[in-house]
């Protein structure tokens, strides 16, 4: 009886699927993988939704578009990983305007939280202190800094900064380049390829990766100038994805936050609830840890991603 799909107005009735709209990032890295894995078996048929993916290979215009596409298919609800945290003030209030609830999964946006119904992702401002604090404890001895930023703008990257500068305050640690690879290992091994060109391997001490991805790129940049990733020059880096977490065994990273990509199940939840009129947090924190070479070897072989 088509008549009653179109008067429940698609989604959200007794047995009709959910048609979701998600706006992912791209696919820049081994985490992006795992969460876009996760978001779609959480959003399957089975449990109850329609998804519609759209990955915006990092660009904030296409992922802007993608949502505006949503809104024009009358989807029930929509979930985005924002690129980066500005400009999303007008697309959120025409989703409100069509009565649209939006998720938020993994980054954060600077638009009032009057613009979306819920957020669960992870605390990285506190994953820049866990490895800025690891930094200024294992460096004594005066010590020159490269970073690998993450993708310009984006609420990882912003945080993962701030959060790691101010643990370092006052430590041996000098800061003496910094640089987006935009999370991309191709990225971490071109910059890092211009710092060992600037610094030479002797100029440098240690480097912050804001991803696994770009520490992975770091590597080989630095193995290709002869030097000993791990030891000529130290890394510390956030993710702990599994080829990270191998270079980490390996000894070519010596210390990894972890960042946890598993949200799909978390943001179905949400969707539901909200579309149930249930009340919901404005932001739900998904526990991390973090790993030394040890502590990596324990649990390498029983990890999800
Ligand atoms: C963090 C996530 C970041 C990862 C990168 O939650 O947004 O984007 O750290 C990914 O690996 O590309
Ligand atoms: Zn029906």
């Amino acid at each position: 009886d088509s008549n009653d799909e179109a008067s429940e107005g698609g989604g959200g009735g007794g047995g009709d699927l959910i048609k979701v709209g998600f706006a992912q990032t791209g696919s820049e890295s081994g985490w992006r993988s795992a969460n876009t894995e996760s978001m779609k078996d959480a959003f399957s048929e089975e449990n109850g939704f329609e998804l519609v993916f759209n990955a915006a290979d990092n660009d904030p215009a296409a992922q802007i578009s993608a949502v505006r596409s949503f809104i024009s298919q009358g989807v029930d609800a929509i979930v985005i990983a924002p690129i980066v945290e500005d400009g999303w003030d007008d697309v959120l209030q025409e989703a409100k305007d069509a009565d649209i609830p939006v998720i938020l999964e993994d980054r954060t946006v600077t638009s009032s939280d009057d613009l979306y119904n819920s957020w669960v992702g992870l605390d990285f401002k506190k994953e820049g202190t866990t490895a800025g604090e690891w930094a200024a404890e294992n460096f004594k001895e005066p010590t020159k800094m490269v970073v690998l930023e993450g993708t310009t703008g984006s609420a990882p990257a912003n945080d993962r900064a701030e959060g790691f500068d101010a643990a370092i305050e006052g430590s041996a640690i000098e800061k003496i380049d910094s640089q987006t690879g935009e999370f991309t290992r191709d990225g971490g091994k071109t910059v890092m390829e211009g710092f060992l060109q600037k610094y030479g391997a002797d100029g440098i001490d240690l480097v912050y990766a804001h991803n696994d991805d770009m520490a992975l790129g770091a590597i080989e940049a630095i193995e290709a100038a002869g030097a000993t990733p791990g030891e000529d020059i130290k890394i510390v880096s956030i993710d702990a994805v599994k080829d990270g977490m191998q270079a980490l065994v390996d000894g070519k990273i010596n210390f990894i936050v972890e960042c946890n990509p598993l949200l799909g199940e978390q943001a179905a939840d949400l969707v539901k609830k909200v579309l149930d009129d249930q009340d919901v947090e404005k932001a739900y924190y998904v526990a991390d840890q973090s790993f030394t070479k040890e502590q990596a070897a324990e649990v390498i072989d029983s990890r999800p991603y």
